[in-house]
């Protein structure tokens, strides 16, 4: 396939991986865990339908909650609570208006290779639903509800106070090879033994848990699901427990824990989408204690923007901070947790839309994807400023991405990305490799565009590179391995799908991490809901099939967390 065409046909795919969800095989409200976690973000909106309007197509009530309750599981993500516009174009009523009724239509079924799913095609929407958005986002945005203190402490729960938990582990898990994965679509993580791959325990979360990171002690885990629920659990319980929980808002993606020397384990904080702000709360109750709201100007342009969304969030190694990533102003936010009362922020300019990112391999640097304007930026948290902007190209999308050393350039930490099949290699060591740092200094040909993560480790010689995004089942359903030895070797293409077993279902594969040891990577085979999904282990050394986990119980599982190496950042 061309590569023009793979390069569009990859970024038809971007929105789907923007609005993630959205291609997460039909959501919806009776799907979601038989009601025992709530169901996410237009539940908690008791939103009046705007007065009809000459011109714009009526709704009934009803017909208005359904359709909000759809633009908030699948439209959201890209296009924004406000529907300002940020991945996906702006859909403000002025502009949906203008386009009229049948344009938006043919959009929303056919899609279009700027990034527009097709939603209708696909069979995801029905021609009804369809009709359903078309009219809602021709009416008057509806604004959702703030978040503050009071909504936020009315949802805080402490299931077993502090003075009532253990002192030591109570268990005898193998905390450090525990893997905490998450099962997307019924509101859980599955807690995996990585030695014996025993599901140990099912946790019960807030629904499509996004990530999970674990204290600087190793005890707590945290988890985000995308409704804001916190889930705070104790590892040292018998079995793990979740002992705290709030909703922090009405859509999030990331939480994290203060891991500077001296303030291990004190504070927790959580990032969200909506409202755009973050809380920094007690680190063993989720005690919401000091809430920041991130509205405000634009990098370069200096335009207000009413809804910039928090994305990834790290804490530093090297001051008592918390790095927050804000999408839609491209800032980045060094936020000094030492005193609440008289916080100190310090707001480095970088580049917009701020998604995911990770460390260098030292832990001083943070790399963030500023997706849509093709960068990567580099902030040093040592000095507290931006150490440099990369262009990397088209939708570089790392996870936490990759750290190794490259035979000629030295230390460099890789992405790939969404647009295209390229894996960026940017040099990240200042003092003997001043000529390669933060500049591009390799650019691989993969697979194909549609990749979300890609994943190394200090013991491994192999860099992985998924493509679940990818139009073409072959690429989706697999994944190149380079040689980090020898980078201009042809990658090998492992069907982690076909090693699955499964027969039915897209199967993507999505996501590997690394075992403690960093012997092991495990990569989710993710099918729908109502489809068996797996887990699958590649002996790094041989890149053979080590072990297949299915269970009845791995439903949607997506993310997965290995303690240790999240721990320590080691990636
Ligand atoms: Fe993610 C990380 C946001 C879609 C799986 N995702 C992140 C982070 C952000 C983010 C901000 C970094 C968090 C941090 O480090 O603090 N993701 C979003 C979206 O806004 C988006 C595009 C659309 C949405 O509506 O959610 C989205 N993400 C997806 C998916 O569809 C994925 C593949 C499946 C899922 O579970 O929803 C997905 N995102 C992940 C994973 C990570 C992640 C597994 C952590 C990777 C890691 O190795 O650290």
């Amino acid at each position: 396939m061309g590569r023009t065409l793979m390069a569009a046909l990859a970024a038809a795919l971007t929105l789907l991986a923007f609005s993630g969800n959205s291609y997460a095989q039909g959501k919806h409200k009776e799907d979601h865990t038989k009601g025992q976690v709530p169901f996410g973000p237009a539940e908690k909106m008791p939103l009046e339908q705007p007065g009809a309007k000459p011109g714009v197509p009526v709704m009934s009530a009803r017909e208005f909650d359904a359709a909000k309750e759809i633009y908030f599981q699948r439209c959201a993500g890209c296009h924004g609570v406000l529907r300002k516009g940020a991945t996906g174009k702006p859909l403000t009523p002025d502009i949906t208006r203008e386009n009229g009724y049948e344009h938006l239509k043919n959009f929303i079924t056919y899609g279009s290779p700027a990034g527009m799913p097709n939603w209708g095609t696909s069979g995801e929407l029905s021609e009804d639903k369809i009709d359903l958005m078309v009219r809602f986002i021709m009416q008057d945005v509806p604004t959702p509800p703030e978040f503050g203190l009071k909504e936020m402490k009315a949802t805080w729960k402490v299931h077993v106070p502090v003075d009532k938990r253990p002192t030591r582990q109570m268990n005898n898990w193998d905390l450090g090879n525990l893997f905490s994965v998450t099962l997307r679509d019924s509101g859980e993580v599955a807690l995996i033994d990585g030695g014996t791959y025993d599901i140990k325990q099912i946790v019960k979360t807030g629904y499509a848990v996004h990530i999970s990171r674990i204290s600087a002690s190793g005890r707590y885990l945290f988890t985000t699901g995308r409704d804001a629920k916190i889930n705070l659990i104790d590892l040292w319980m018998d079995p793990p427990t979740t002992v705290a929980e709030i909703d922090t808002g009405i859509e999030a993606r990331s939480v994290e824990t203060s891991k500077f020397k001296g303030w291990e384990d004190k504070y927790a904080i959580s990032g969200t989408y909506w409202p755009p702000q973050f809380v920094i709360m007690d680190g063993a109750t989720l005690e919401p204690l000091k809430i920041v709201g991130t509205r405000g100007m634009v990098v370069g342009t200096q335009e207000y923007h009413p809804e910039p969304r928090v994305a990834a969030i790290v804490a530093s190694h090297y001051r008592p901070e918390f790095v927050v990533n804000v999408k839609e102003t491209g800032k980045v936010l060094l936020v000094n947790y030492t005193d609440l009362k008289n916080l100190a922020i310090t707001e480095i300019e970088a580049a917009r839309f701020l998604h995911d990112g990770g460390f260098d391999s030292t832990g001083r640097y943070f790399m963030v994807a500023a997706n849509a304007s093709n960068k990567v930026a580099i902030v040093d948290t040592k000095e507290g400023k931006l150490a440099g902007l990369v262009e990397t190209g088209p939708t570089p999308h790392p996870g936490r991405g990759a750290n190794f050393v490259h035979p000629k350039f030295g230390p460099v930490w890789a992405t790939s990305h969404l647009g295209d099949e390229t894996v960026a290699l940017i040099g990240t060591d200042p003092e003997k490799h001043p000529q390669y740092a933060w500049k591009l200094v390799q650019s691989l040909e993969g697979q194909g565009g549609g990749s979300l993560f890609i994943k190394t480790h200090p013991k491994s010689t192999n860099l992985y590179v998924d493509t679940p995004l990818n139009p073409d089942p072959e690429l989706s359903q697999s994944v190149a391995v380079f040689d980090i030895r020898n980078m201009d070797k042809p990658y090998a293409v492992l069907p982690i799908a076909e090693w699955s077993g499964l027969k039915v279902g897209a199967r993507r594969v999505v996501q590997g991490e690394f075992n403690k040891a960093g012997t092991e990577i495990w990569f989710s085979v993710w099918n729908a809901k109502n489809e068996p999904s797996a887990l699958v282990v590649v002996d790094d050394k041989t890149l053979k099939l080590k072990k297949v986990i299915t269970d009845k119980r791995l439903i949607t599982p997506t993310g997965k967390f290995n303690l240790h190496n999240t721990q320590h950042d080691v990636y």
